[in-house]
């Protein structure tokens, strides 16, 4: 039972989902690819998203329903295009929206939206919420209410770019021997609209305590980062992109150091791989994206999920995608 793997939706092309359960429906927030014949770069020009829609089921054995667009680029004023992997929250009576997308300079920025519906329309703030850079926003809301934000991507993401606090158009990763550049972590105000204090990067371990270096690209941190909480313990999980592994690593506290543990999934169809985790009725499940309905185009991808499973130690058994 709940196994799936299969496409979630056919009718339209989804990635990077998000998923929540909100008075015990399930919520997926995943990214609208459009298809085009363009190529494919480095700095992901052709993931050319302009809106969000959100998808539900009442169970994990039911239909997955298309709820129609939820927020379109045109109805924010700071985008200029490329609205990338979304994820939403519930606080205070509200649904959020986060979301990032190039501003009109270019720069990917993280915006946020809300809505009394957790499959909106949401309604976007003015400006993107300031202090905010780079793509791949996970809200994840602790036990004690407080809201972190997670996010940060390489490459097209620009996370490099910002090394020094200020945009780099220049700025590259760093070298192999060096510490990676790491995910971003701010804790986010009451009104869940906006950065509290810090952001910062986040430190990811290895097994002697050191940080994970930018050459170990079976590791270091590339995009999609993900939060949840098992057992205890917090689960900072992610891409390493180029190798094409999601990945997780555990700590005692929601923004960090966090000691890398393993692999969650071996690679997929398509060059990306983006997940979230969620709970559902005691069990976990793993939302993630390939190729398969496009059979390996990586701006056609679709949603899936499968379940997911930990060992008595808290450790996570790898999942092969296609076994
Ligand atoms: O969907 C566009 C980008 O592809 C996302 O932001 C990345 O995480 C990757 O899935």
């Amino acid at each position: 039972m709940a196994e799936q793997r299969r496409p979630l939706v056919s009718h339209i092309f989804t990635a990077d989902p998000s998923a929540h359960v909100f008075n015990d429906k399930i919520y997926i927030y995943p990214s609208h690819d459009i298809p085009h014949d363009g190529e494919d770069n480095d700095d992901g020009d052709e993931y050319r998203m302009e809106d969000y829609h959100i998808l539900s089921m009442d169970n994990l054995e039911a239909e997955c329903v298309d709820n129609g667009e939820a927020l379109h680029m045109k109805d924010v004023p700071w985008v200029s295009k490329q609205m990338w992997a979304p994820d939403a929250a519930y606080k205070n009576g509200i649904y959020y929206l986060y979301f990032p997308a190039r501003d009109k300079d270019g720069i990917f920025r993280i915006g946020v939206a809300t809505s009394d519906s957790p499959v909106g329309p949401f309604k976007p703030e003015e400006n993107y919420m300031q202090g905010t850079f780079s793509i791949d926003p996970a809200v994840f809301v602790d036990d004690d209410g407080r809201a972190y934000l997670y996010n940060g991507g390489l490459w097209g993401g620009q996370l490099e770019k910002w090394k020094t606090g200020k945009f780099d158009p220049n700025g590259s990763e760093n070298a192999k021997d060096e510490p990676e550049v790491g995910p971003m972590v701010g804790e986010l105000a009451e009104n869940m609209l906006e950065l509290k204090g810090s952001y910062d990067h986040i430190k990811i371990l290895d097994e002697n305590g050191k940080e994970i270096l930018a050459g170990d690209e079976n590791r270091r941190y590339f995009e999609d980062p993900w939060m949840h909480k098992y057992n205890g313990k917090y689960y900072f999980s992610y891409s390493t992109g180029t190798t094409h592994f999601l990945v997780y690593a555990v700590g005692d506290s929601p923004v960090g150091p966090f000691t890398y543990q393993g692999k969650i999934l071996e690679p997929v169809l398509g060059w990306t791989t983006h997940h979230s985790i969620m709970e559902y009725h005691g069990k976990w499940y793993l939302f993630y994206h390939d190729c398969e309905l496009s059979k390996g185009i990586n701006h056609r991808r679709n949603v899936k999920y499968t379940e997911l499973k930990y060992r008595e130690d808290g450790s996570i058994i790898t999942i092969e995608p296609y076994k």
